[in-house]
């Protein structure tokens, strides 16, 4: 797990070898603590090397470990053994030094970075800080306000970068090891004491005070309910206000909360479940590992709306050439200027040339014949949408893959449309496309392995979690979305208020509640999908309102609100009030209150106090439950798929994990009996009646998320 060997006569090399990243899993401590032992007394070494097998230097702590059976000699020690040898220790970083790994950099004397490798302490995204010296090491090294910035953050950053900051002291485009080791020779013999940071007094901050008062409330604000920001804080406060060893004992105080905590268990189930949705597979049996994905050098997107143009940039920035279609000429001409703007700004903002060269625009449809992939992104309207793949089916070269950012639209109608359905899938962007993370791939009855392994390569290569999903009404995300909004117009109408029901989640976690972030999307849109399924109906200002459609309980507030032309922030008003059209502060709004007032007296209904507690009940279980219909169902494939889309895709708070493991942390009993409870009182809300899968996880003893595949695996099969 670390070898030592001998080079240029007098320098021990330690190499790292632990695959794929090189994390320091106890038998890794183990064998860099021996090799160390070893270098040190032989007298033939005069100074060390420590490097990383296969162009990694060290992704640090090995999060599997982690747990109360943590076992292997501890990495504090190990590290300090390295400050106080008496050889010179250089640090040949490239490819990644993270966490734990940047920490044992900086306990060598000397940091020699290739100009590739990235850098930083991200341990603050586990739920941890850097608890192996970093919060007292890294500010002696770089000063405090860079140390706070990296530390909350946990931003990787350039070999460049950490030159400029003082973090690594050489930076080298050859081989890193060559590199340290000649510069290993030239320190041979010089007195290491000023190269030891912990002995370096903190540099010195005026207004100290007013500095750590300044970050804590930024990040109070910005990683709201998250406790490992503070904490990072509060230990790079104690770096800068007591002696080494005193902070180095606040840093392991601070992180023993941490590391114990809900939030870091949430996080770090989230760090995998990352990684673990890019091993997708299909009720087919076909999976990642047996499908292969086709090149895609050459790709159309049509329609250039909102979307569209988010998917162009996002394309163009993967270094994809794009043909970008939009029929109409004005929208034509305002797209390309849009995404020429776009793609400046975010060329700017990282330091690299615009990729403005890899597009061509054009009113023609017949401009997408040549291309590899398509992605449909017109109006959501699906007369128009089976138009355009009857089109895209008879234009394109055999074989291109034509793919629907339908959000919600059947699929399998799509496909339907064309010569090679199997070459159909959806490609579910979030707007704006170009920012947000998630992709949902989705197959239809007929879409290949091969075509899905294309769209999940292609999403990754623009920088998106990509998860696979099956084709069933509003897809994952947004069929989980609807009794969560359902829910919320119910709490409305039983004495609730959008400022109460947006509070609690908003305190759960969630960037905005579910009515601003309704008035954020505009709320024409659901109402246009309510009319079409025949649910909206006209209100008007008297006579009956029904509230039992479809032969369960609808709440047709939303329609209300979009019959007096109050379509959210767009036309500056919606639930709440925002100045002007476009505007984004929202207010609240006497309107909406006598609204719901009027609204009550018609129907008879008394308003009643509705505490935080229930709103969260209601919204979060609900979506928790259709989130295990989906399971049940086959639509996704495991709980970490589900818990992927909802933090990356809609705000779900990252320190939550996501609603399938939030559900396993408050307990699926409780779940299931709150349910019951409200299915109870609301037999005319189906959504709140507890699925199949949630019942039979509880009977099965409740177990931990990563073990419910075995008992959907069970209730699919017989499905
Ligand atoms: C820490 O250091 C605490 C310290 O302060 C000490 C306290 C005392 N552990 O991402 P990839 C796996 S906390 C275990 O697909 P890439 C990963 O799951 C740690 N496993 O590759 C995957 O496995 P699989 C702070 C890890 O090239 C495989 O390696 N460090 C770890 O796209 C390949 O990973 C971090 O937070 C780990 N630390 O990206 C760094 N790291 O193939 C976390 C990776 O089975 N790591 N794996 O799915 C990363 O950010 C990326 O993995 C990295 C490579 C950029 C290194």
């Amino acid at each position: 797990m670390a070898q030592l060997s001998y080079v240029s006569g007098s320098v021990g090399l330690i190499t790292l070898q632990n695959p794929p990243v090189n994390v320091l899993s106890a038998a890794t401590r183990q064998g860099i603590m021996e090799s160390m032992k070893k270098a040190l007394n032989d007298p033939k070494v005069k100074s060390v090397v420590i490097c990383g097998q296969n162009g990694v230097f060290c992704a640090g702590a090995d999060i599997k470990e982690f747990g109360p059976n943590i076992s292997g000699p501890s990495i504090v020690p190990l590290i300090y053994d390295i400050e106080v040898a008496n050889k010179p220790v250089v640090a040949a970083i490239e490819g990644s030094a993270l966490g734990g790994g940047l920490e044992l950099a900086l306990t060598c004397h000397y940091r020699i970075a290739h100009s590739k490798t990235r850098l930083g302490l991200p341990e603050v995204t586990l739920g941890l800080l850097p608890g192996a010296g970093g919060t007292q090491l890294l500010p002696r090294l770089i000063g405090i306000p860079a140390s706070l910035e990296l530390i909350t953050t946990g931003r990787h950053i350039t070999a460049a970068e950490a030159l400029q900051l003082g973090l690594v002291d050489h930076v080298t485009q050859s081989d890193t090891v060559d590199s340290a080791v000649k510069f290993a020779l030239s320190v041979e013999g010089e007195p290491l004491d000023s190269r030891r940071i912990s002995k370096r007094p903190c540099p010195h901050l005026p207004d100290l005070d007013a500095v750590f008062e300044a970050v804590m409330q930024k990040v109070r604000q910005k990683f709201y309910g998250a406790i490992a920001p503070i904490a990072c804080v509060q230990a790079v406060r104690a770096a800068a206000t007591l002696p080494f060893s005193e902070g180095m004992k606040r840093e392991q105080q601070l992180m023993s909360t941490l590391f114990t905590s809900g939030q870091a268990r949430a996080l770090q189930y989230s760090f995998f479940a990352q990684r673990a949705v890019g091993r997708w597979s299909m009720p087919s049996g076909a999976s990642w590992n047996t499908s292969k994905a086709r090149p895609v050098h050459r790709a159309a997107v049509l329609g250039l709306g909102t979307m569209g143009r988010g998917i162009t940039v996002a394309l163009a920035q993967a270094g994809v050439s794009v043909v970008a279609v939009e029929i109409q000429e004005k929208q034509l001409n305002e797209a390309r200027e849009h995404v020429y703007a776009t793609l400046e700004r975010g060329a700017q903002q990282s330091g690299v040339s615009p990729s403005c060269a890899n597009i061509t625009y054009s009113h023609d449809i017949q401009a997408v014949a040549d291309v590899d992939l398509v992605i449909e992104a017109v109006l959501e309207d699906l007369s128009l949408k089976e138009k355009v793949f009857q089109q895209l089916s008879a234009i394109c070269k055999p074989g291109t893959l034509l793919c629907s950012n339908t959000s919600s639209l059947d699929l399998n109608c799509l496909a339907s449309q064309t010569k090679n359905p199997e070459l159909v899938v959806g490609m579910h962007f979030f707007a704006p496309a170009h920012v947000m993370k998630l992709l949902e791939v989705v197959y239809g009855s007929k879409s290949s392995p091969e075509a899905v392994a294309t769209a999940m390569q292609l999403g990754k290569k623009m920088g998106k979690i990509s998860v696979a999903v099956g084709n069933c009404r509003g897809f994952v995300g947004n069929r989980m979305l609807k009794p969560y909004i359902e829910q919320s117009y119910f709490l409305l109408e039983e004495g609730a208020t959008p400022e109460l029901v947006d509070k609690a989640l908003e305190e759960f976690g969630f960037p905005m509640g579910v009515f601003r972030m309704s008035d954020l999307s505009g709320l024409d849109v659901g109402w246009r999908v309510r009319k079409e399924d025949g649910l909206a109906e006209p209100v008007g200002t008297s006579g009956q309102i029904t509230r039992l459609r479809g032969g369960r309980r609808y709440s047709p507030l939303g329609d209300i609100l979009c019959e007096h032309g109050r379509f959210g922030q767009k036309t500056g008003l919606g639930w709440y009030q925002y100045g002007r059209p476009g505007g984004r502060v929202a207010k609240s709004d006497p309107w909406v209150f006598n609204l719901l007032e009027e609204y009550r007296a018609r129907l008879g209904l008394t308003a009643r106090p509705i505490d935080q507690q229930e709103v969260l009940e209601r919204c979060l279980y609900s979506l928790i439950n259709e989130g295990l219909c989906i399971l049940e169902e086959g639509f996704a494939s495991s709980p970490e798929d589900i818990d992927v889309i909802y933090v990356f895709g809609y705000g779900w708070p990252k320190h939550r994990g996501g609603p399938m493991f939030y559900a396993s942390m408050v307990g699926l009993a409780t779940v299931l009996e709150r349910l019951d409870h409200y299915y109870r009182s609301n037999p005319d809300v189906p959504s709140l009646k507890p699925c199949k899968l949630l019942r039979q996880l509880v009977a099965s003893g409740s177990p931990p998320v990563h073990k419910w595949k075995e008992i959907t695996k069970k209730i699919q099969n017989r499905l």
